[in-house]
């Protein structure tokens, strides 16, 4: 009898990364799946790396013939930024890779006769704002509201949001859930290709010293998670019995600081600190086409969704000792 397995794609990515070392030994091999070889400590938690793309349908049939997964955790993606700079990219793999990995868990799930379990991050760039006014009445943005994506990534998030939900109903032996990820801080590392990156980047660039221009305006304001909450977002919402969710997709929040009440907050720690606004219209316009902050009470009543962090518990226990640390 083969040992069950989990599936992990975009492994090396932040989240995947942080994801490997949430998941503790419980016999179930950890598989992943990146373009890139996974080094460090995390490696040694890994059953079987694959270096290899989402793309690539005969190495996905492969893994399909080896392994019995029980869970595909599906991380990989191609962020806004970069999403706008080329969108066949995002959309092959963003899209094409997404229905790949579908079709893997359908095929698990016919083989094995049982559910499996498929996460699927997605991310508040599904929602969009036709102007400032209609955002500013908006408020707290609910899962079933202003869903017209205004960015490649928010288009693509939204498709596979609804292509994993008609693979559950279609199908029956997928179990497909979803987070709309706001952004997300780690004190690990830095990301790149995301929009919401000013903020990891400023905390970061603060603790090294460096200067840090921001490509946000300083009145820019998105929601924000820790990425310790991101993590235990997904136990959370895994582990919750299928009768208690009423949705497969939730949104999830924390915090939510306007650029210049963060590096206010940093400065408060890095006193020397050089951070100066720089505001790339672009990837601003982005910006201003996410929602300020969402609503997350379905997460919170249907799988008792709670942040750990707010942005000052999630600073001085955290992000700022862990962040010194990563740079001392
Ligand atoms: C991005 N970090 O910037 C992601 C996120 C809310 C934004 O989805 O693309």
């Amino acid at each position: 009898m083969r040992k069950p397995a989990i599936l992990i794609t975009g492994a090396n990515g932040e989240m995947g990364r942080e994801l490997i070392k949430s998941l503790g030994s419980d016999g179930t091999q950890i598989i992943t799946l990146d373009l890139q070889q996974i080094k460090g400590p995390i490696s040694e938690m890994i059953d079987k790396q694959v270096v290899g793309s989402i793309l690539d349908i005969e190495l996905l049939k492969k893994l399909s013939i080896k392994h019995t997964f029980s869970t595909i955790y599906h991380l990989a993606a191609i962020l806004s930024t970069q999403a706008e700079k080329n969108l066949q990219l995002a959309h092959s793999v963003n899209v094409e890779g997404t229905l790949n990995l579908l079709k893997l868990a359908l095929e698990q799930g016919e083989k094995q006769k049982t559910n499996i379990n498929f996460f699927f991050p997605s991310s508040i760039a599904v929602y969009g704002f036709n102007n400032s006014n209609e955002k500013k009445l908006a408020g707290q943005i609910r899962e079933n509201n202003y869903l017209n994506p205004k960015t490649i990534y928010g288009c693509n998030k939204l498709y596979c949001e609804n292509i994993g939900s008609y693979f559950q109903t279609k199908y029956k032996n997928i179990d497909f859930r979803s987070i709309r990820y706001p952004g997300i801080i780690s004190s690990q590392t830095i990301p790149n290709g995301g929009t919401s990156d000013y903020i990891p980047e400023m905390i970061h660039f603060a603790a090294k010293g460096d200067e840090y221009k921001c490509f946000a305006r300083k009145d820019a304001q998105l929601p924000f998670i820790t990425m310790v909450d991101a993590i235990r977002a997904i136990h959370g919402l895994l582990l919750a019995e299928k009768q208690q969710l009423k949705q497969n997709v939730y949104n999830i929040r924390s915090f939510a600081p306007t650029a210049e009440e963060f590096k206010k907050k940093i400065l408060k720690e890095f006193k020397n600190a050089k951070i100066f606004f720089q505001v790339n219209k672009k990837r601003q316009s982005m910006i201003d086409s996410w929602p300020s902050d969402t609503n997350d009470n379905a997460a919170q009543s249907d799988w008792l969704w709670r942040p750990r962090h707010d942005l000052d518990l999630g600073l001085c226990d955290y992000l700022i000792p862990e962040i010194k640390k990563l740079y001392s």
